[in-house]
């Protein structure tokens, strides 16, 4: 035992040691975290280049690496499209994860590489090739792409070798933004979802389109008016968006799919994820980068409804657009962007108790399942998988600096889905299968912001709008029609007492279910969300609807009864008061909820959406 006095000393010691070593405390501190975001940034980095250059080697002037086998995927005239139709006979490809790539190049400070793009794809690239392709993709992939690298071209701090950069990203850009143009010719103005780059809308074109088709064209086709002085592009996306915004409910509530030649919803439930979540970010991000009250405005409403109506605790659900009523209960990896989003308009209480779940479930899986259903406590049978996406990194950057949070994402990412041949998505999130497939987003966002989070000497002197595929565009005051208000009112969203923020997340409670795929006859087959057409017959899943059993009931009893639905090898039937029953194991007598007017649980569940 140590005598009292001794004791005595070294407790005072031990109080007052503090405030007498105070430097070098402190400095000991931010000195670990010095070296902690150091290491942080070059595992990003070096992701970023591992990704970077296998496309270079394996994939390049493609589109897409597929990573384990070390080849390519031309997939620009396969984005968005299910059904894998009128793909193109001789379309090889446009350098698309290179055109992604280029921002990220400047933020991480490879000029030398940046300027290697630009000339590259200044001298060979071309649209004007015979290939059909999703307006919304290929406006936030290539035309936000071009559009960002030449800004960052031109801006002094990124300066190229003395003259050899002479406009050309902007006079590609241009050139593609003509070929959007034939799109928006509809009785509407609602544009077309898709296009062909060299003839315009084909004959007997699908006139069906999402919300974010419609409504998420303005930060690029406006820029691109800014930077050209053409008004052109930036009208025919904002009339879009206007007419949209018209086509809402008296609830300020939007549907998911609608026909552009008449106006009119298809899809009538949405929520934040899916065909719907690029909408809101550009309200708010087009009213900050062009600086109108208008966007301010509809984004206030939808914001507002989006927090009334489909906000329960930190899940978000989707809800009928007419009613408000909910839909369905699913939590989507996509709509981990809405923290994100919260945080920009100031509401950060509501976004950091969102973010705490979204990061509860990428804990519990190891990656973000694409969809789980919340009402069931468990994975979506078929959307089980994890294409790289970067919705939750990009969250985790507005939410916080250097952080566990984005050191266990990095973490994640190279433990389970760094391959050889650099990093593929995941398919199957239970048993960590991988897919043959690196999405050129995962270089555009998901790199960027993890990298952003430990670096952001990038965003220091000047205030960046991200579009939604991560491709920075300046704030600049030339751009305002007038700068914006202060726009931040506190408590956004009403907050849920202590006790309903800390009660246990659903996901902690979820039991993950084994289910067997069996794709019978009939099937509508249902792409995962990578498209990308390959052998194996469990890329595809299915689902099919069969109504036969109905009208032959409805024969016999003289009523209508629901379809019948047969899902993955579950068979769901009976509807009863808004619910269908799961008969077949392994979820016996479980009960799905589906919309109140069509009995059928489709549609938006089953949207494919990059
Ligand atoms: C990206 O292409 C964009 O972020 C888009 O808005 C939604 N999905 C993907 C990545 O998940």
């Amino acid at each position: 035992m140590l005598p009292r006095q001794v004791v005595k000393w070294i407790l005072v010691f031990l109080v007052i040691s503090p405030s007498l070593f105070p430097v070098s405390v402190s400095e000991a501190d931010s000195s670990y975290w010095s070296a902690k975001k150091r290491h942080m940034k070059k595992k990003v980095h070096d992701m970023f280049y591992h990704a970077y250059e296998n496309y270079l080697t394996h994939a390049f002037p493609h589109d897409e690496l597929k990573p384990l086998s070390k080849s390519f995927t031309d997939s620009l005239s396969e984005l968005g499209n299910l059904k894998l139709e009128h793909l193109p006979q001789h379309y090889n490809g446009s350098a698309l994860t290179l055109i992604e790539s280029m921002s990220s190049l400047v933020i991480m400070g490879n000029n030398t590489e940046f300027e290697r793009a630009v000339l590259w794809l200044s001298e060979n690239l071309n649209f004007d090739v015979d290939a059909r392709i999703n307006l919304f993709e290929c406006n936030i992939r290539v035309l936000g792409g071009l559009v960002s690298a030449h800004i960052l071209a031109t801006d002094s701090a990124n300066r190229l070798v003395q003259g050899s950069y002479k406009n050309q990203l902007l006079t590609l850009a241009e050139d593609l933004g003509r070929r959007f143009l034939p799109a928006f010719d509809t009785p509407t103005g609602l544009p077309y979802a898709w296009i062909n780059l060299k003839y315009g809308v084909m004959e007997n074109e699908t006139t069906e389109t999402s919300t974010s088709g419609c409504g998420s064209l303005i930060l690029e086709m406006g820029a691109l008016s800014r930077l050209t002085g053409d008004p052109i592009y930036e009208s025919a996306a904002l009339r879009a968006l206007r007419r949209l915004w018209s086509m809402r409910s008296s609830l300020n509530l939007l549907g998911t799919t609608l026909d552009v030649t008449t106006g009119e919803w298809i899809e009538y439930s949405s929520g934040i994820g899916a065909g719907v979540d690029s909408f809101y970010e550009y309200l708010f991000k087009a009213h900050i980068l062009f600086g109108k009250e208008d966007f301010w405005r509809m984004f206030h409403s939808a914001y507002l409804a989006v927090q009334k109506y489909f906000r329960h605790g930190p899940w978000y659900h989707e809800a009928d657009m007419r009613n408000g009523k909910a839909t369905y209960w699913q939590l989507t990896s996509l709509q981990a962007f809405w923290p994100g989003l919260q945080v920009l308009v100031g509401d950060i209480a509501a976004a950091n108790s969102s973010h705490r779940e979204f990061v509860h479930v990428w804990k519990k899986f190891g990656v973000l399942p694409e969809r789980y259903l919340l009402d069931h406590l468990m994975l979506h049978p078929t959307e089980k998988y994890y294409p790289l996406r970067p919705e939750l990194a990009e969250s985790t950057f507005y939410l916080y600096q250097a952080t566990k949070v984005g050191e266990s994402i990095v973490n994640s990412l190279n433990s389970y889905t760094k391959v050889d041949g650099g990093f593929a998505s995941i398919r199957d999130v239970t048993t960590m299968q991988l897919e043959d497939h690196q999405h050129s987003f995962f270089l555009a966002e998901t790199c960027k912001y993890l990298y952003l989070l430990f670096d952001d000497s990038f965003l220091v002197d000047r205030n960046y709008v991200f579009t939604t595929e991560g491709h920075p565009l300046p704030v600049l005051s030339s751009w305002h029609d007038r700068l914006p208000e202060a726009y931040i009112p506190r408590n956004w969203t009403f907050l849920p007492s202590e006790k309903q923020a800390r009660r246990a997340s659903a996901m902690t409670l979820q039991v993950c279910p084994a289910t067997s795929l069996d794709c019978r006859h009939r099937c509508q087959q249902v792409k995962s969300a990578c498209h990308i057409p390959d052998a194996r017959s469990d890329h595809r899943t299915c689902i099919y609807v069969t109504d036969e059993l109905s009208n032959e009931a409805q024969q016999s009893e003289g009523r209508k009864l629901s379809p019948i639905i047969h899902y993955e090898g579950l068979k769901v039937s009976g509807k009863k008061k808004n619910l269908l029953r799961l008969e077949s194991a392994p979820h016996n007598n479980e009960e799905i909820r589906v919309m109140e007017d069509s009995g059928i649980h489709h549609n938006s569940s089953w949207t494919a959406h990059q």
